[in-house]
């Protein structure tokens, strides 16, 4: 197979300060994005930049540092949804996708979801997409139902069509799946899930870092993701919803800035999204995720897609000639994102992290935060590999070469 990339890889790995260690003497393999991805060295230097020249509080001082951070906070806001095809009074900054599920089960769900109500969830999502609803569902009498899977590791559309005609209150699900790669037709999915009265969540953790993501066309009333997977720094990331449903909202936690007003026996609330930040805000991360956001645009990422498309299709072919190698998910690259999990023969997957590892190659393994999807694969845990831009036809063959030499000392 050509091994052309569509972007100059090499070039912009130098941009990535992490990459030139190494790791057991060997060179550093990285193929662990899926959990976090690496930071370039411009989101390194905004974050010294701001706590070396313009550290200040935001929203309160008038003095010229406040002012500055605060106009940098707010453009990074701007950055943050821009970047989905959103407007920054629709974008509450969070810790990440994990806080945004659960703003949206305390600050919407308290508050529209009644006892008797239907929750839909898929079969293939991460624990921050499952665990909030059913918190949720037990705390209303509500009932939490979960769509399930075709063997390609797609979702069951008929399956998922059946549990809106019980007319859901919310319908959840991932953009892309973290274990299985699948890319779900998120669009369809919400226009689905609209007709039937519900509103909708989509989890974009492992969208947003690797290709284009204009959350209006999709039509999710909530849309979410983290920072730290999109070569941003950890701490910071993004709910995205319309600002007439984040108004309706109640607020997610109390304390300063998000209030207008307080008195001994009540308080009122800040305009959207100022509404739910409350407190000191991640300041230096948001401008950190501006930068990662930056970055990324000036690659381009329909190119970061594409780059990532051609990487999984070698990924696929190599690593097939693996003894034992079993792969799980789409086999279309075009139809999934750009993570490869497996397992090779009977080689229990944490003992070749360790094999891999003494190789300087960093996959994960283990549950991947997705037990309902592992009891469907019917295995205890995989391995996965997951790309970025930094990752080059050579990090897959080294990986090939690691998987040989494990299923050597495996016998397979
Ligand atoms: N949703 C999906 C699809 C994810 O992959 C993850 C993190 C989350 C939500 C939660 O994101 P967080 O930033 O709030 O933690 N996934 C992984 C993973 O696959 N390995 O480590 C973290």
């Amino acid at each position: 197979m050509l091994k052309t990339e569509a972007i100059d890889v090499q070039k912009l790995r130098a941009d990535f300060p992490i990459l030139k260690r190494k790791v057991h003497g060997k060179r550093l393999v990285y193929l662990d994005s899926a959990a976090t991805a690496q930071k370039p060295q411009a989101v390194i230097d905004a974050l010294v930049d701001y706590y070396s020249r313009y550290n200040s509080n935001v929203h309160r001082s008038v003095h010229t540092l406040g002012e500055e951070a605060t106009e940098a906070y707010e453009e990074a806001r701007a950055k943050a949804a821009r970047f989905v095809g959103s407007s920054p009074k629709g974008l509450v900054f969070v810790r990440g996708t994990t806080e945004a599920t659960n703003l949206v089960k305390f600050a919407w769900g308290e508050k529209n979801v009644k006892k008797g109500d239907v929750l839909v969830t898929t079969l293939m999502e991460h624990h921050s997409n499952i665990v909030p609803w059913q918190l949720l569902a037990k705390e209303k009498g509500a009932t939490l139902k979960f769509a399930g899977l075709l063997p390609d590791g797609t979702i069951d559309m008929a399956d998922f069509e059946k549990l809106l005609k019980e007319s859901p209150r919310l319908v959840a699900f991932a953009h892309c799946s973290n274990v299985l790669g699948t890319i779900n037709d998120v669009h369809a999915m919400c226009a689905k899930a609209r007709a039937s009265g519900a509103t909708t969540l989509v989890d974009g953790a492992q969208s947003v870092p690797h290709m284009p993501v204009d959350v209006g066309a999709i039509g999710a009333d909530f849309y979410a993701y983290s920072g730290h997977k999109m070569l941003g720094p950890t701490g910071i990331g993004a709910l995205v919803a319309k600002k007439e449903l984040l108004e309706d909202m109640d607020p997610f936690q109390g304390g300063g800035e998000m209030i207008r007003e307080v008195f001994l026996d009540h308080a009122t609330w800040n305009d959207v999204p100022y509404k739910f930040e409350a407190g000191t805000v991640n300041i230096a991360d948001a401008i950190g995720l501006g930068a990662a956001i930056d970055y990324l645009n000036a690659i381009g990422m329909e190119k970061v897609r594409e780059h990532e498309v051609r990487l999984l299709k070698y990924a696929l072919e190599t690593l097939s000639k693996a003894k034992g190698f079993h792969s799980y998910g789409p086999s279309d690259p075009q139809k999934r994102g750009g993570v490869v999990s497996f397992n090779l023969g009977d080689v229990h997957p944490h003992d070749l992290a360790t094999i891999l590892d003494e190789e300087g190659i960093a996959i994960r393994s283990g549950h991947h935060c997705a037990q309902p999807l592992m009891r469907w694969l019917n295995v205890a845990a995989t391995s996965r590999a997951s790309f970025h831009v930094y990752n080059s036809y050579d990090d897959v063959d080294a990986l090939k070469a690691g998987l040989d030499k494990a299923g050597s000392i495996f016998r397979l």
